[in-house]
């Protein structure tokens, strides 16, 4: 049997990914920043058999539908390659909520092309494998990267030049830390994908987004060379804010705070007045996370864990990227 078993981390854009400029490729409008975090961990074995009847999923224990057309998609696009008509068996686990604004696809797609990729005897470079998970789902590229990761928007039509890369490893800042801070356990009530392309469409912010989310992409590698706390932490904020703009303006609406969204962001911003340097980011769904350095990770763990609402706060450092390991998970 055709059997093997990847890990991947999470990854938290500093500078986000909103909007592609080619929907089946998964080419994006602007470039991204990102940091792949040690505490958001997913597994996935895959196994290919003619035993198989259909190809299945298991996400957290729960069967997933044959609708999932990232997954089951981006699993004919890699058996294509291979030029294998196996059906497959996946298993995946995750250690954090999934679907719920935690950067859940990125790491269950990375953690998905790795293994799919050795099961099926493909070898490929990391270049490569970052080019092949963007094509699942974009911020999948990302968490092929150790520390901290540009997905290069890239200007070819075919994609060749977009794909992501490590700009500085987890030891080049092992002070830095996020935060993730859960305040709902919730589905989100809108994808990234459909969200983004409604976005695109009626947006009247959208063209200033992506000259925006370009040059701050472009600085905050820079600031992170330098490694520059206060402007990395600043910038990322203002990103998610501009970003989040675009979301708002968007009609219908996108509006993925909630009231406990915004009183962790108060919490953030006291904190910042207080003298402590912390910074937040927010995705696809309700939660915050925060952006500090390891020596006031508890004095803000503290306050934020005494806000109403906030169910969980996970600490995460710069992570490794996708690794190929022994235990299957059946
Ligand atoms: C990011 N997000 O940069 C941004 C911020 C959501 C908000 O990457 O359509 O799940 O599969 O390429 O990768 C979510 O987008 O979307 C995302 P697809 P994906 O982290």
């Amino acid at each position: 049997m055709m059997k093997e078993t990847a890990q991947a981390h999470a990854n938290i854009a500093l500078v986000k990914y909103w909007g592609k400029r080619d929907e089946q490729l998964i080419l994006p409008t602007n470039s991204s920043l990102s940091m792949t975090c040690d505490g958001l961990l997913t597994k996935t074995t895959i196994a290919f058999s003619k035993q198989y009847t259909q190809d299945t999923l298991t996400i957290n224990g729960k069967i997933a539908s044959q609708g999932d057309k990232n997954v089951f998609g981006h699993l004919e696009r890699m058996r294509h390659l291979a030029g294998v008509r196996l059906n497959a068996k996946i298993v995946s686990e995750s250690n954090f909520p999934v679907a719920a604004g935690l950067a859940s696809s990125s790491s269950g797609l990375a953690a998905l092309t790795l293994a799919a990729m050795q099961a099926l005897g493909l070898k490929k470079s990391e270049k490569e494998l970052t080019i092949l998970a963007r094509q699942g789902s974009g911020s999948a590229s990302r968490s092929m990267c150790e520390g901290f990761a540009v997905w290069h928007r890239g200007t070819k039509k075919d994609g060749t030049d977009s794909f992501a890369e490590t700009i500085a490893t987890k030891n080049n800042w092992k002070e830095f830390r996020m935060i993730a801070t859960v305040v709902s356990e919730e589905k989100k009530h809108i994808g990234s994908r459909s969200g983004m392309a409604q976005s695109m469409k009626t947006s009247p912010y959208f063209a200033t987004w992506v000259n925006a989310a370009e040059e701050d992409c472009t600085r905050m590698q820079e600031e992170i060379a330098k490694k520059d706390f206060e402007a990395v932490g600043m910038r990322a904020e203002q990103n998610a804010l501009k970003m989040h703009a675009v979301m708002i303006s968007t009609n219908p609406p996108i509006i993925y705070w909630i009231p406990k969204t915004i009183a962790v962001m108060e919490a953030v911003q006291e904190l910042r007045a207080e003298g402590i340097p912390a910074y937040f980011t927010i995705d696809g769904g309700p939660q915050v996370k925060i952006i500090c350095l390891e020596k006031n990770v508890s004095t803000i763990s503290k306050k934020i864990k005494s806000v109403e609402g906030v169910l969980k706060t996970i600490v995460c450092k710069p992570g490794d990227g996708a690794s190929v390991v022994a235990d299957h998970l059946f």
